[in-house]
C-alpha cells in the first residue's frame, strides 16, 4: 500500500518512517502537496485535517500526526499550539521560552500526547493516540530529536529524549506509541 506521510516536519518523518519499515508500505513525502491550516481545536481534529487533505489530494491513503507539549505548571499549554508556542519561530527559540516560562517553577511535570491518523481517499479515518510523561529540565541535552526533546526527561529515564536514538525514542514515546497500535491494526497486512 502506497501511504503519504503528511508532515512538513522532518523530525517526524524520521519517526514515522522507522517505527512503520516493518508494514512493508510504500512511504511517500508530500511531493508539493500543502497541508492546509491547523484551524482544529484538539489533535484529532488537526490530524484528520492534515490527513484527510493529504489523502484527497494524493488519492491514496494518507497518515497526518499531530502532537503536542501539555506542561502541568502551565495549566497544560501550550498542548495543540505547541509548534507555535510564544508566537517563536525555531525549536530553539521556544525551547529558550519554556524555560523562561518556567524559571522558578518547582513543579516541572509534562506530558507529550501524539495523534495518528491515517486517512483513505473514501474518508474512512483510522484515530491512534499515544502519550509520554516526564519532566522538564532547566537546560538542553542531547543533540537528538526535534522540538522540546533536549528538554524532556521520560519518567523512569535518566536520558533526555534528544539523547536517545530514534529507535530508542520511538520504544517508548507518544508517537511510537500511537504508531505500535497502527502497527498492531494492521498486522497480517493493509486492508484492500
Ligand atoms: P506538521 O503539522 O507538518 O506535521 P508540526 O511540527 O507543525 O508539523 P504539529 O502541529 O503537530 O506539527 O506540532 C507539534 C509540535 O509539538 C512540534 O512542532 C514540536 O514543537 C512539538 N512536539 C511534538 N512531538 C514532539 C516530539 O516527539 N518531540 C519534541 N517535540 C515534539
Amino acid at each position: 500500500m502506497r501511504v503519504v506521510v503528511a508532515t512538513g516536519n522532518a523530525g517526524k518523518v524520521r519517526e514515522i518512517e522507522e517505527a512503520l519499515g516493518g508494514l512493508g508500505w510504500s512511504l511517500t513525502g508530500l511531493n508539493g502537496i500543502s497541508l492546509p491550516e491547523e484551524t482544529g481545536t484538539t489533535y484529532e481534529e488537526n490530524a484528520a485535517l492534515k490527513a484527510c487533505a493529504a489523502a484527497m489530494m494524493a488519492r491514496s491513503p494518507a497518515l497526518a500526526d499531530d502532537s503536542g507539549l501539555e506542561v502541568a505548571a502551565l495549566d497544560g499549554q501550550p498542548g495543540v499550539y505547541s509548534a507555535r508556542f510564544g508566537g517563536r519561530a525555531s525549536d530553539l527559540e521556544r525551547n529558550v521560552y519554556l524555560l523562561e516560562r518556567l524559571r522558578g517553577q518547582a513543579d516541572r511535570r509534562a506530558k507529550f500526547v501524539s495523534v495518528v491518523i491515517l486517512a483513505y481517499p473514501d474518508g474512512h479515518l483510522e484515530t491512534y493516540r499515544g502519550e509520554l510523561s516526564g519532566t522538564l529540565l532547566e537546560g538542553p541535552r542531547g543533540e537528538n530529536g526535534f522540538g522540546y526533546d533536549p528538554l524532556f526527561v521520560p519518567d523512569g529515564e535518566a536520558r533526555t529524549l534528544a539523547e536517545m536514538t530514534v529507535a530508542e525514542k520511538r520504544a517508548i514515546s507518544h508517537r511510537g506509541r500511537a504508531l505500535a497500535a497502527l502497527m498492531q491494526a494492521h498486522r497480517g497486512g493493509p486492508p484492500a
